[in-house]
């Protein structure tokens, strides 16, 4: 990475299930067998048993173990401590950390906001270099609690504000209804990146738009498909980062999800299954679900030329 002029931000933990994440601690000390949505779909019990992570002083116990270990990990490439090397731009609490379930008691909330306010503390103890951030999807990952949302990112060790945008995971954009769909899911958009450009402006921190992206065109996930509506959706979103980064604005980058670069699908269903070559897209979603892969020509150009504004104004954009 630091060959190519990349940085990387680490994220250390999951609240999803697709790389053990939150619900595997918790089955480690309780013994509960892991819950797998995938398996049961049983989401409400899945975000709630993450959820329980927070307060489970083992599980607190192994996850900082494992963050001492990463972070005073020694590169074997370039043999320095992951701590002291500038190719990481942040440490990242976990991918989507939410406080819980909606309605759940209020005193969960304040579990939250203290488990991060702790957990940044922490890697700052081990590594004052590095930025911090929380991985947050917004107030969306937020329980629809703007509030909770800045209490949880006003801690003085969380260096900046992460949002995420997902207009189809949200219900708002249906890739098989486009033309009746895509303008109130450009609408929606629209308001909840401001909403946190104001949250951001409000707590004096900067921003970043970690993860945003729209599958193929009419829901299909295969390579040949087109990508009109992603094209588009992305020149629009870029457009109001720009904006805004112009103006002197808190957005100071953007990472599209995702790069799938070279990597392809193995099977007419679109499942990955080991051994398989790697897309951008987890293992439990459809490969070309979001992957930009390097045939992509349309979409690469969006986004090598909002990279080259960014780049112009001392910001940053990338996968
Ligand atoms: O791939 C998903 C990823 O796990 C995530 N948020 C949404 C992505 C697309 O569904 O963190």
């Amino acid at each position: 990475m630091a060959r190519r002029g990349m940085k990387a931000v680490l994220y250390l933990n999951n609240y999803w299930q697709w790389s053990g994440g939150m619900n595997q601690y918790v089955s480690w000390v309780t013994g509960r067998p892991v819950v797998d949505p995938d398996v049961s779909g049983d989401w409400p019990r899945f975000i709630a048993t993450s959820a329980e992570f927070y307060r489970l002083p083992e599980a607190q116990d192994l996850y900082r173990r494992y963050l001492r270990h990463i972070i005073e990990r020694r590169n074997t490439v370039n043999g320095r401590l992951y701590r002291d090397d500038p190719t990481i731009m942040a440490w990242q609490l976990a991918n989507e950390p939410r406080p819980g379930v909606h309605g759940q008691d209020p005193a969960l909330n304040d579990v939250f906001v203290q488990w991060v306010a702790e957990t940044a503390a922490y890697i700052k103890r081990l590594d004052p270099k590095h930025l911090v951030s929380t991985g947050s999807e917004g107030s969306w990952g937020s329980l629809d609690d703007m509030d909770l949302y800045k209490r949880a990112h006003r801690d003085p060790n969380v260096d900046y504000l992460t949002v995420h945008l997902w207009i189809k995971n949200w219900s708002w954009f249906d890739a098989k209804n486009p033309e009746a769909t895509y303008p109130t899911a450009v609408a929606n958009a629209e308001r909840y990146l401001r909403e946190h450009v104001q949250a951001a402006r409000e707590l004096g921190k900067p921003l970043v738009l970690e993860e945003f992206g729209v599958e193929r065109d009419g829901g299909d996930y295969r390579i040949e498909s087109s990508t009109h509506y992603r094209d588009r959706f992305l020149t629009t979103v870029y457009a109001w980062v720009l904006e805004d980064a112009r103006g002197g604005g808190p957005f100071m980058g953007s990472n599209l999800w995702t790069w799938g670069g070279a990597g392809r699908a193995r099977h007419p269903d679109l499942v990955w299954r080991p051994g398989d070559p790697f897309t951008g897209d987890p293992p439990q979603e459809p490969q070309g679900l979001n992957s930009v892969f390097d045939i992509d020509r349309g979409t690469l150009a969006v986004i090598r030329a909002h990279a080259r504004e960014m780049n112009r104004l001392g910001r940053a954009a990338g996968p």
